[in-house]
Order: C-alpha cells, then structure tokens, then sequence
C-alpha cells in the first residue's frame, strides 16, 4: 500500500498534491508553519517541524510512509538534507521534486553571487533603489547596507517593522505575473533586483519584469544539497511510484 509524504511549500508541492490526490493514492503534504495560513490542499496537511532527522524518522516509521518526496524549495536545505538522512535511516524511498535553477538570457544583466552574504557585500557603494525579493527571513543582513531604498514582499505583516532606515513593504503571496511585478517595479522606480535562484514559474515573474525595465539582477546561487534521486516533472513523480519497490529503492 503506497503512503506518501510530500515536504512542501512550493508550486510543485502544491501540483504533485493535486495529481496524487485525483488517484487517490494515500499523501499527506508537511509544511513549516513558516506563514500564517498556509495554501490549502487537497489532501491532508501536516504543519511544523519534525525535530530534526531522528524526528523525521520517527515520522517516517509511525506513520508507515512508504514514499518520502522532498518537494521543498531549493533553499530550504536543511530540510532536505534531513530528508536524506531520515529516508536512509528509516530505509524509505525517496525522490526530489524540484525545478531546475534559471539561467540568465541575452541582454539580461545578472550578477550571480554564491549566498546572502556576498549579495549584502556586493550592496557596497551609493545609494540605490533595491528590491529585495528575499521573503522576511533573511531582510536583516541588509541592515549593512543601510545606505539604500528598500522594496521588501513579505507574504505576512511582520510583528515589528524591518529595521532597514529606508523601506517600504507590499504584503503579497505569489504566484506572482510579470504585468503586476512591472508595475511593481517601475512604480517603486527600483533599480536593482536581488532574489534567490530559486527556479520555477511561481517566483519568475519579477524576473521577467526586470528584464522588461532593463534592470539589474543581483542573482543568488542555491546552496549545495547532498546527492539524491532529482526528478523535475509530476509526471516522473508519478511513475517512480508506480514502478519503485515500497521500500528501499
Ligand atoms: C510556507 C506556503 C504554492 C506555493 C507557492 C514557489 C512559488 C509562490 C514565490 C518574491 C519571492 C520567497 C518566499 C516565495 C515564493 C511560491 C510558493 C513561493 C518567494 C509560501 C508558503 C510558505 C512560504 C514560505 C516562504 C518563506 C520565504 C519564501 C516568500 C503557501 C507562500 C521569498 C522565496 O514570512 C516568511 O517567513 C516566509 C518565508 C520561506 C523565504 C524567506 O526567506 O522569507 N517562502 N511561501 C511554507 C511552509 O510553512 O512550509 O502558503 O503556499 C509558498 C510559496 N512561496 O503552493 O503555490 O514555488 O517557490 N516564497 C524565494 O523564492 O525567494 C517570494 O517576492 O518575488
Ligand atoms: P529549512 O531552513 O531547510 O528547514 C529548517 C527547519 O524547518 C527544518 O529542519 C524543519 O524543522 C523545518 N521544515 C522545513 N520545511 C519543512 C516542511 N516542509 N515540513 C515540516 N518541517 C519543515 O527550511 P526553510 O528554508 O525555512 O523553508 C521552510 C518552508 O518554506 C519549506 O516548506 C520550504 O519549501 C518553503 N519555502 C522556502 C523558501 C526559501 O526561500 N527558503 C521559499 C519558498 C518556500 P525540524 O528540523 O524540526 O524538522
């Protein structure tokens, strides 16, 4: 009897639900708890940590899964290097879903930079109007860089206001389209974009807006993740189910 966990919290955590779903096949989707209220799905939602590998395992084990698909987002990497671990220990199968880094086109003015760090450095010089397009977790290693006028997009109201001297803040969930990150940005009058590589369509829109405005786009690099099965499409989800062994492969 396949049993399926999904880590989620991306677009194609959120497709992957739906297929499984329709086939009726046994899926729970795992999110963070990282914002107030979650998309919903269309299977059962489980919210909050595990407490580490050892709690993933015990998870694992409990709740007889039989295949673990780490659908999280290419920087959520202790997740998924818990994900690793845990199906190992728990001798579950395992498979990514995850979407391949974007590249930059013709004309396109990135400067890629290998983590946050190096994009607060990279900061350095006059002042400038930036897009920070980071999500909350990580806007406060810009307090370095004080110099600039900050556009920030949190999906939640913050508790307490950024502690960037010049900011303004939109609440806004994506999927976002490239008509509103247009606006977004030339009424802003921004004229530099940093963002993660994070791939896929959900978050590509503001790409394509500053390439509509000419900007610049400072690109971070995704962190290294241990190796594992790397499968980019629902579909090669579906069949690995289909045809790997339930325990094991
Ligand atoms: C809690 C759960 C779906 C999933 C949609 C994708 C697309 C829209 C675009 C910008 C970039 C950013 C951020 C972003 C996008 C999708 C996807 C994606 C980027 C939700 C969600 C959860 C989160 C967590 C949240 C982080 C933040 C990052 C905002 C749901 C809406 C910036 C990543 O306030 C916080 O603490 C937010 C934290 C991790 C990164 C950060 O450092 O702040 N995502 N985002 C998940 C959990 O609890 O497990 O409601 O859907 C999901 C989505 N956000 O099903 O349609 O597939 O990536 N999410 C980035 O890409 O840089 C916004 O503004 O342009
Ligand atoms: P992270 O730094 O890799 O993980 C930190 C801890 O958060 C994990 O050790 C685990 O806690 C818990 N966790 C993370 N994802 C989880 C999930 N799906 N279900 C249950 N627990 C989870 O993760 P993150 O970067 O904060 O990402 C958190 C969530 O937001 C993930 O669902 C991710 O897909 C989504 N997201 C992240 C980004 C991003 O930019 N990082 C962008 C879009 C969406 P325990 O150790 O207690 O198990």
């Amino acid at each position: 009897m396949t049993r399926v966990l999904i880590l989620g919290g991306t677009t194609e955590a959120s497709a992957l639900a739906a297929a499984l779903a329709e086939r009726e096949i046994d899926t729970v989707l795992s999110y963070a708890g990282r914002v107030a209220s979650p998309r919903s799905q269309p299977v059962p939602v489980r919210v909050g940590g595990f407490g580490g590998i050892a709690g993933l395992e015990r998870y694992l084990r409990e709740t007889a899964v039989t295949h673990l698909v780490d659908a999280t987002h290419p920087f959520a990497a202790t997740m998924s290097a818990h994900a690793i671990a845990a199906a190992k220990a728990a001798g579950i199968a395992l498979a990514a879903l995850t979407r391949a880094p974007w590249a930059p086109r013709g004309g396109d003015r990135w400067h890629q930079v290998p983590d946050l760090a190096a994009a607060v450095a990279s900061l350095e010089g006059p002042p400038r109007r930036v897009m920070l397009a980071l999500g909350r977790m990580h806007v406060e290693a810009f307090a370095a860089q004080p110099q600039h006028r900050y556009l920030l997009r949190f999906v939640d109201a913050p508790t307490e206001a950024p502690s960037l001297p010049h900011h303004d803040l939109v609440i806004d969930r994506g999927p976002f389209t490239p008509a509103r990150d247009t606006d977004l940005l030339r009424t802003h009058r921004i004229d530099l974009l940093v963002c993660k590589n994070a791939g896929g369509s959900g978050a590509s829109a503001k790409l394509e807006a500053a390439r509509e405005l000419g900007l610049a786009v400072t690109m971070i690099d995704r962190p290294a993740i241990p190796p594992r099965r790397a499968l980019e499409r629902v579909e090669q989800v579906l069949d690995w189910l289909a045809h790997s062994a339930h325990r094991g492969v």
